[in-house]
């Protein structure tokens, strides 16, 4: 055989093409062996990737790979997530469809994980953006509005006024748009509404079942749901003199307090200014007007922005009171920017004592303060508090309930409102329904018309889908001008301030918004909302198994073989979003009796960031490093050698240019073995027969150390896969037995030592293969196979030759034999000396006698000499 150089250039391409003509990841439905369904989430097309995104793509394909060679029947699919507002956004400035743009950035990223070697059953690809796809997301909606889990109401609801749309809670970031970072406001629109506030609950408890997802996304999304246990307790406003319309009487308000212990320690009560009840409460107070003023004021505020800690308190009193239920104590009634319509009932009983916010505001407004709760030990003085009590302690000011400690007068309290039915216990979710509703162009239609007649009517399921107009405009506002391009018309801005429409440009499209009421024929006008984009990606997964079935969203039968997914990858920023709403989406399902399972996703893996210079890699850090560069230098292997290599895989990691030229020398090392392997092994070829049988105890001492070496490695990769996917601790040990493997110069005479070369020589490529196989196939054709490696089952160690080897010790004394030890071969000589010494039958000849040396022969002969 004529010497070769490694040459990725020539392998990569020839092997992706030979796993493609096999069709290694087309999945075989009728296979019977064990199903395993391995998920990456599908990206947002947003142009090119770096080596960042890389990472969550080859980690997926390594799991792939593994699983097909421990014998799965493999599922891996890929698709787009392909609707969104960055496609949008570019319109408006280029100018250039978003279709178009998507469809680029699409073909661009295919490339590319085929470059990386990536493999997924491509006849299964999606697109969220397609009418085939976006049909059945539309049914998806149709399903929740038919059992009453889709509405639409007024609702405050965050605006981005940069991004002209309304954002979930989940996309507000302290405040701040996710997208744009601008300051969002609160504006009331009427919106979709997906009620997933009814799986609060089930949400939580069911996260028992996700044993293998990491512990912090289940706590982020305990978090998020944010479950307060607590009660209800209602106040009497009492009648006041007529003002307007006959004035009120015999008003309940009724509060969520997490606090019920604290209930003789309210001094005040504060109303959200969304309550609904301030208006008439306050109708035809002298202050009406000023408060008004303040409610107005208030509600647009952004809600996170009100209830931040660090929030300046503000509030107006209204003028009235209301009674608390347990002393009879009138208290004032104040209305407050921190006190939120969307939790609990909107009203407060506030406690100013034991409550920081309440404190804060009480001082602010000189509001009297009522300590309830004495710390153990001390005596709280409200004049000189300088903060809320928030501890336990003894109840005091408390009429019967003196004296008892807190925890316990708390459920007293709540008994005691139960039996004179004023108060029971209650529990408040800080979960909100999700707000589906976009004032976008690029994503799903909802399918709803409005006629004038028969109101909402949905749209009937078979006049799916609702096509989304191809001819709308993104013109930018401001001046501009056209120029004609090879990819059409291109809006070119001139000191252009981009602002999208406040308004679906949907809106504008005549041919879209006029259309019949599918009940009565009338004329009718369309909903011109479209869904967010995570209701596109709250369902995907089920796709994947009839991905070209024009008849039904999904396949109830296979999708209730196929899932829940065996493995999904993806990245921690979908900790609540994106994997609490397909936990939602896939319970809804299964309510519907439309699949069996409860929840979508048995394993989680969330794979850390790659870092570059101190920060997360991205475009607008500018520290990108892009992986095509890579491959051109060093090939696709390398890149993945290097990216499992570089840590943990659930951990951020520095990237290092080094690194990568580390994993380059790394494959060309094993390469140079291979081949000088397979001279030296033709030139004893003759001797050789029935290669890999050979009789382990007749090998010489170093082929049994490679021997047991190589059986400890097989253990050791196969446990850092299975356990944790750890493959940087398995390259690390596959690179320590390749060492060894090149230290090992058996004599030509010695073919049993040939034999286990090429074990362990074979056993490291096989070892390799799901990580870097490009290498692997070729290596594994040069050692004298037949491809595809991947036909091979993953190698098994055997436990026998794992461990140490023992041998037999003589025993003297003083010249004579008197014993004989078995013990491991490479037993430090300090403990052969003690196990010696120790050994009974050599004290029975010692007798007591002193000992004046010990001799010990290549551990093979012990000599004790006495005195
Ligand atoms: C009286 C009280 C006394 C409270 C005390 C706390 C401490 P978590 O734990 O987050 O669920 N609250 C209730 N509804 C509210 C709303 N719509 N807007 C703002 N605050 C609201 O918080 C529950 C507590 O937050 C409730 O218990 C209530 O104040 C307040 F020493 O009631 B508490
Ligand atoms: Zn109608």
């Amino acid at each position: 055989m004529t010497k070769r150089e490694y040459n990725f250039k020539e392998i990569e391409p020839k092997w992706q093409k030979f796993w493609n003509d096999i069709g290694l990841f087309r999945l075989d439905e009728k296979s019977k062996k064990e199903k395993f369904y391995c998920l990456v989430m599908f990206p947002y097309p947003s142009g090119t990737l770096h080596v960042g995104h890389g990472r969550n793509y080859i980690i997926g394909d390594v799991v792939t790979r593994y699983k097909i060679m421990k014998g799965y029947n493999v599922l891996s699919p890929m698709g787009w997530d392909a609707f969104g507002l960055p496609a949008e956004n570019a319109a408006i400035k280029s100018g250039i469809h978003p279709g178009i743009h998507t469809k680029n950035n699409i073909s661009a990223m295919k490339k590319q994980l085929h470059r990386w070697g990536v493999g997924y059953d491509w006849d299964r690809e999606v697109t969220a953006c397609e009418p085939d796809y976006y049909k059945w997301t539309q049914w998806i909606f149709l399903k929740l509005y038919e059992h009453g889990l889709a509405y639409k109401k007024k609702a405050y609801v965050n605006w981005c006024p940069s991004c002209a749309t309304v954002l979930a809670n989940e996309q507000v970031i302290d405040g701040l748009c996710e997208r744009c970072d601008s300051k969002v406001k609160q504006k009331e629109l009427e919106q979709w509404f997906f009620k997933i506030t009814d799986y609060a609950q089930r949400l939580l408890d069911d996260m028992a079942l996700l044993t293998k997802w990491p512990e912090k996304v289940k706590l982020m999304q305990a978090n998020w749901i944010g479950r307060s246990e607590g009660a209800r307790i209602d106040f009497l406003i009492p009648p006041h003199p007529p003002l307007i319309k006959g004035g009120i009487g015999g008003i309940k308000i009724s509060c969520f307090t997490t606090r019920p212990d604290t209930l003789y320690g309210v001094t005040f009560m504060i109303l959200a200014p969304e309550h609904p009840i301030i208006e008439e409460l306050v109708a035809g107070a002298e202050t009406y007007k000023d408060i008004m003023a303040f409610v107005e004021k208030a509600k647009s505020e952004s809600f996170l922005e009100r209830s931040a800690e660090w929030a300046e308190k503000e509030g107006v009193f209204t003028g009235r009171h209301a009674i608390n239920p347990i002393n009879g104590e009138k208290v004032p009634i104040w209305v407050a920017n921190y006190a939120l319509m969307e939790y609990g009932t909107g009203a407060v009983m506030a406690v100013p004592a034991h409550d920081q916010r309440d404190f804060e505001f009480a001082k602010k407004y000189n509001l009297s303060i009522r300590v309830v709760i004495q710390p153990e030990g001390q005596s709280l003085d409200p004049q000189t508090m300088k903060e809320a009590y928030i501890g336990d302690g003894i109840q005091v000011n408390s009429g019967d309930f003196n004296g008892l400690p807190n925890r316990q007068a708390m459920s007293k309290i709540i008994e005691y409102l139960g039996k004179k039915d004023i108060g029971k216990a209650a529990v408040s979710y800080k979960l909100r329904d999700w707000l589906i509703s976009r004032q976008r162009y690029w994503g799903a239609p909802i399918p709803i018309v409005y006629c004038n007649k028969c109101g909402t009517v949905p749209m009937p399921e078979k006049d799916l889908p609702v096509l989304l107009p191809e001819k709308v405009e993104f013109k930018p506002h401001g001046q501009y001008s056209i120029v004609s391009t090879d990819r059409g018309p291109v809006y070119v801005p001139e000191k252009v301030e981009f602002k999208p429409y406040g308004q679906s440009p949907l809106a504008y499209v005549e041919e879209f918004t006029n259309t019949k009421c599918p009940k009565c024929g009338g004329s009718a006008q369309r909903e011109t909302d479209t869904m967010d984009t995570f209701v596109d990606s709250g369902w995907y997964y089920l796709r994947y198994l009839s991905p070209h079935d024009d008849s039904k969203a999904f396949d109830t039968e296979k999708v209730n073989k196929w899932l829940p997914v065996d493995q999904y990858i993806g990245g921690v920023e979908h900790a609540i979003l994106h994997l609490l709403y397909s936990r939602f989406i896939t319970k809804v399902l299964f309510d519907m009796g439309l699949v069996n399972f409860n929840e979508p996703f048995k394993n989680l893996f969330t794979q850390g960031m790659i870092i570059k210079n101190g920060a997360k890699m991205s475009k607008s850090k500018g520290n990108v490093v892009s992986p095509d560069v890579l491959i051109d230098k060093y090939g696709a292997d390398t890149l993945r050698l290097y990216t499992l290599f570089i840590g943990p895989p659930e951990r951020d990691a520095e990237w290092s240019d080094r690194g990568v030229i580390g994993a380059y020398r790394f494959l060309n090392r094993l390469w140079q073995k291979v081949m000088e392997f397979k001279s030296q092994e033709s030139g004893v070829r003759s001797q050789i027969s029935g290669l890999n049988t050979f009789d382990s105890r007749l090998l010489t001492q170093d082929s049994k150390t490679l021997y047991r070496q190589t059986h400890l490695t097989i253990k050791k990769v196969t446990e850092d896969i299975e356990d944790s996917w750890h493959f940087n601790t398995a390259i690390a040990s596959i690179m320590e037995l390749f060492n060894s493997v090149e230290k090992f110069n058996p004599l030509p005479t010695e073919t049993d030592s040939f034999k286990v070369l090429r074990f362990s020589l074979e056993t490291i490529i096989v070892l390799l293969t799901p990580l870097v196989p490009h290498i692997s196939e070729e290596l594994w054709e040069m050692m004298g196979h037949e491809p595809s490696i991947f036909s091979l089952p993953w190698p098994t160690y055997d436990e026998e030759a794992t461990k140490a080897e023992e041998i037999e010790t003589v025993i003297q004394i003083n010249g004579k034999v008197r014993s004989r030890l078995v013990v491991p071969v490479d037993i430090p000589e300090d403990d052969l000396r003690r196990r010696a010494l120790e050994d009974e039958r050599v004290k029975e000849f010692l007798d007591g006698k002193k000992i004046s040396k010990v001799i010990l022969v290549q551990k093979k002969l012990v000599n004790i000499v006495t005195a």
